[in-house]
Order: structure tokens, then C-alpha cells, then sequence
């Protein structure tokens, strides 16, 4: 249905005189507020049928003398109205531009600032301790956390059936073949560094970051993930002094310049001989206190000569070629770092403990 332009202003009388006419236009004038109840007014007066156009064609039937002065008056007028829908166009068309200017966006003001994320805190200590490494000479290298049992496993003298399979709980990934199940998720980062030597000649500086899985009970102390750091050099004459000044140096780094470092005998399978790394307690002095379990000491990290037959087994001669090895846990050093005493915080996504660090 076409919009109907039936104006809403009344229409005139034939014997309406042109002051009412005037009087009238621009009273209803100075209501308008739009664009278009303007245009209602233009037809309801100036239109085809509007008021002063009635006016305008009756002059014909006045006699001549009258038809000059009324004549005379109503273009005059209609002239004044024109004039008046004109200004009033402007007038409404200038309101609409400061209404929008009022209205206007600043572009240029900054944003609402956005709340910042920050590092995960074993990110972060995870990024100092690598940091270490790398000013020592060693090239940081990432593997696959699903692994062969043959990498995680047999090439690090952990044979199937042997107990030493007991020290790691694993999960298996569900895929059989030849009756078995050959895959995992790997237990340490070690594979890698069977895969690095496979692929390459000594010398061999290289650390190897990552999570790893465990089929763990948590509790304060086991989660069934973590995030490791494995060493690995291999070179000709490399000796347990090389491996002792590399470890003592990133602990006292890591915890202080005047830490104590202790080496006691450890076994790993990978590992001959095998050690841990403790340092003395930071938060007693060495009196003893819950942190080192009133020992005064604190095991950081694992370490030892890497096994001959697993330098054989990939190729290099033993007799030639020596390494070391170290593997520690970046939970560890973090909750020891910064005082925190459940491991499962740190994967729990609660962020009133994330947003401290
Ligand atoms: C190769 C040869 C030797 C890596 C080593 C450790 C000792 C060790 C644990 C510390 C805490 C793991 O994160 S933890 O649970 N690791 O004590 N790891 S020696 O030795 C290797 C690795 C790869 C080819």
C-alpha cells in the first residue's frame, strides 16, 4: 500500500484571508522536526492542492483591481513560504550533522585495557633453566611425546620384563601389534636423545625439554605429568668433572651463588655411575628444616656417565666417546623456587595461584 501524503495540517477555506494563511504556515512550521512532516507541510501549503496554491488559482476569478493586490500579496507570500521551507531544510539537515557529531566515536581515545596474560610459572623456570644450559654451549631440541617402547625403553637398557621397567608407570596408547602394544607416552625426554645421537656425531651438547606422563596416585608431590629437562654431552674425554662443574653451576644459578653442591650414588639404568645432585637447604642454612626434611640438603636432579653399551648401541665407540647425563623435573625446581607445596596447583587452573607468579 503507497504511503499516503494526505497532509495532516487542515486545508483552507476559499475565503481564508492570506494573514491567517501566514499566520498558520509558520506556527505549524515551527513545529516541524523532521524531514518529513516538512515535506507534510510543503503539500498542506504550497502543494498542488495546498492552501495558498487555492488561493493562488482563485485570483482568476476575482475582478482585476482586487486580482493585482491579492495577487501582489500571495506571491509575496508564497515567495516568504518558500524562502521559510528553505531555511527550515538547512536547519533540520544541520541539526542531523551535530546530532551525529555529538553522537561521533573518538577513535583516537585508547581502548579499554585488556586484562594481560603472563607465563605459566613452570614456563618460567623452565625458560630460566634452559636459559642456563644455552649460555653453557648446550642447543635446546624438542621430540614427539608419543613414543616407541623401543626409544623410551630398550635403547636405555630398560628391557621388557625387567624390573627396572617398575621405576616408570606407564600409560600405554591403545594400538597393538604383533600382540603387543608398542606405543606410550613417553616417560622422560630420553628417547630424544637416542634419536639426536642416531642422527648425528660428537661432540653433543644438547638439552631436551617436554612434558612427560606417568600413571601416578597425585598426591603433593606425583602428578602423572610433568615437565622435564634432560642433559646429554658426548664428546671425547668428557669426565664425571665435567659433568660435576656443569651441575654445580646451574645450581648455583638457579638457587644462588652460595649454594653447597653434594653428589651422592644413584642408580638409573641409562646411567654409570648414576648420581643425585642435592644442594644445601636455602631456607635453613643446612640446620634442618621441613623443606629438606631436616636433612639440610635438597635432591634437585638426577645425573651420571652415560651407559657404554647405549653409546655402542647407537654406534659410537665407547672407548673413543664418553658423555654425561642429567634429567630434572621443572615442578621441582619451581616449587622450590618460589615455596609452593602441591605439585597439583600447578595444573589445576585456579587462577588466584597462577596470577602470584
Ligand atoms: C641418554 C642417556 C642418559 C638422563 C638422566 C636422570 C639421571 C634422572 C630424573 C630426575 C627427576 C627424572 O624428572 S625426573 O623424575 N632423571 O635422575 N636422568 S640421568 O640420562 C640419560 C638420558 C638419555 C641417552
Amino acid at each position: 500500500m503507497a504511503a499516503s501524503l494526505t497532509p495532516a495540517l487542515p486545508m483552507p477555506s476559499d475565503n481564508e484571508s492570506l494573514e491567517e494563511i501566514e499566520s498558520q504556515a509558520l506556527s505549524d512550521l515551527g513545529a516541524v522536526a523532521d524531514g518529513d512532516a516538512l515535506e507534510r507541510w510543503r503539500v498542506a501549503y504550497l502543494g498542488r492542492r495546498g492552501r495558498l496554491t487555492r488561493v493562488l488559482r482563485g485570483l482568476a476569478d476575482l475582478p482585476l483591481e482586487e486580482r493585482k493586490r491579492v495577487g501582489d500579496k500571495a506571491n509575496r507570500l508564497k515567495q516568504e513560504l518558500e524562502g521559510a521551507v528553505r531555511e527550515k531544510r538547512a536547519r533540520l539537515a544541520m541539526s542531523a550533522t551535530e546530532a551525529l557529531i555529538a553522537e561521533r566515536i573518538d577513535v583516537t581515545l585508547p581502548g579499554p585495557p585488556l586484562p594481560s596474560g603472563r607465563l605459566h610459572p613452570t614456563t618460567q623456570t623452565l625458560r630460566d633453566v634452559l636459559d642456563c644450559f644455552v649460555s653453557m654451549g648446550f642447543q635446546v631440541v624438542e621430540g614427539p611425546e608419543i613414543e616407541w617402547d623401543r626409544y623410551n625403553f630398550e635403547a636405555l637398557r630398560i628391557p621388557r620384563d625387567h624390573p627396572a621397567r617398575d621405576m616408570w608407570d606407564t600409560l600405554w596408547i591403545d594400538y597393538e601389534k604383533d600382540g603387543e602394544r608398542p606405543m606410550l607416552l613417553r616417560t622422560h625426554t630420553s628417547p630424544n636423545q637416542i634419536r639426536i645421537m642416531e642422527q648425528t656425531q660428537p661432540p653433543i651438547r644438547v638439552v631436551v625439554p617436554g612434558k612427560c606422563y606417568r600413571y601416578e596416585a597425585t598426591d603433593p608431590t606425583h602428578e602423572w605429568m610433568m615437565t622435564q629437562v634432560e642433559g646429554l654431552a658426548v664428546d671425547e674425554g668428557i669426565s664425571m668433572a665435567d659433568l660435576k662443574g656443569t651441575l654445580a653451576e646451574f645450581a648455583r644459578r638457579i638457587f644462588g651463588p652460595d649454594r653447597k653442591v653434594a653428589f651422592r650414588c644413584d642408580y638409573f639404568p641409562f646411567v654409570e655411575p648414576g648420581m643425585e645432585l642435592r644442594i644445601d637447604c636455602f631456607l635453613c642454612g643446612g640446620d634442618g628444616c621441613r623443606t629438606c626434611s631436616r636433612t639440610g640438603w635438597i635432591e634437585i636432579l638426577g645425573a651420571g656417565m652415560v651407559h657404554p653399551e647405549i653409546l655402542e648401541a647407537v654406534g659410537y665407540d665407547s672407548e673413543r666417546y664418553t658423555g654425561f647425563a642429567f634429567g630434572l623435573g621443572i615442578e621441582r625446581i619451581a616449587m622450590l623456587r618460589h615455596g609452593i607445596e602441591d605439585i597439583r596447583l600447578f595444573y589445576a587452573n585456579d587462577l588466584r595461584f597462577l596470577s602470584q607468579f
